[in-house]
């Protein structure tokens, strides 16, 4: 299908890449762009081919929050009764395969909330993260409050909740909220290398590592133990496990056939 706020593009057959494109707005995010958003990633987790998504944005702008001249009109009964707003804004926590967010500039308000819904954040050295909600008079709306203080502690998300304030590619490192920063010439080759070494392992055991780290989320310390116990166990009964075990003992390199 024809996108026109986003671009769509593979990468070596097996690599998603989604391109957010509304450059003058910053990204901003208005219910056209989520919902081709929500498509692409559908599209893409139900491919075969594909192994990993990417989420990336401009070099000025990952995303710069939900579209705030489209919502300024809008009343309570408005945003309570219709999906205006929070319509497709989960479809990505739907997503089973693996969505890294390669982000450059800035991830503000719902731009922020969007790239914690990816699996980890991939930092240019330029990039920063704010939830600046509290400026417009409104608190976030897309797990800002929730995911934030899961990310970097309740200090310093209460702070930026409170305050507006944004923080820097190095303080978001630091604090827990990216996994790595690169410099911004290198962001897309790296989010890239990072994508094809996911690409290259079982499936099987990829979606099962994804499942079970969000399970630490959504569950208390015994139940996700468990929980990831049985995935563990569950992967033995998979081809990909004899493959990658035997190919560690005759010490060649492993050929995942993702059963
Ligand atoms: N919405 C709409 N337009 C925007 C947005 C936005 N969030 N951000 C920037 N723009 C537009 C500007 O209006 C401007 O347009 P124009 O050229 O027509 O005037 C253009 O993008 C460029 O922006 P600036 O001129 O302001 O660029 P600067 O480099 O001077 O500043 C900033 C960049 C600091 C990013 C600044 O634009 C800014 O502060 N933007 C707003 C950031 C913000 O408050 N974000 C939070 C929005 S609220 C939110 O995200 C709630 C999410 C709730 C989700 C709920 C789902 C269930």
């Amino acid at each position: 299908m024809a996108y026109e706020l986003i671009e769509v593009r593979t990468e070596a057959g097996k690599v998603g890449v989604i391109t957010l494109n509304r450059p003058k707005q910053l990204n901003a995010l208005n219910n056209q762009l989520m919902d081709e958003l929500g498509q692409a990633m559908k599209a893409f987790d139900a491919d075969e081919a594909i192994g990993c998504m990417i989420l990336t944005g401009s070099e000025k702008a990952f995303a710069a929050g939900a579209d705030i001249g489209a919502m300024a009109s809008y009343t309570f009964a408005d945003v309570y009764k219709g999906d205006y707003i929070t319509r497709n804004w989960e479809t990505i926590r739907t997503v089973r395969k693996p969505v890294i967010a390669a982000v450059s500039g800035f991830a503000l308000g719902g731009g922020c909330e969007l790239a914690m819904m990816c699996d980890f954040i991939i930092a240019a050295d330029n990039a920063k993260f704010g939830q600046p909600e509290i400026k417009l008079g409104i608190i976030p709306g897309a797990g800002g409050t929730q995911r934030l203080p899961r990310a970097v502690g309740k200090a310093k998300a209460m702070d930026m909740a409170l305050t507006g304030r944004m923080m820097d590619a190095a303080e978001a490192e630091r604090a827990g909220l990216v996994s790595r920063i690169v410099p911004l010439d290198k962001l897309m080759a790296e989010t890239l290398g990072a994508a094809l070494a996911i690409c290259d392992y079982s499936q099987l055991a990829v979606l099962a590592a994804k499942e079970s780290v969000n399970r630490a989320f959504e569950s208390g310390l015994a139940d996700g133990v468990m929980f990831e116990r049985r995935l563990f166990h569950a992967l033995f009964a998979t081809q990909d496990q004899k493959e990658g075990m035997d190919a560690f003992v005759n010490k060649r390199k492993a050929q995942f056939k993702h059963q």
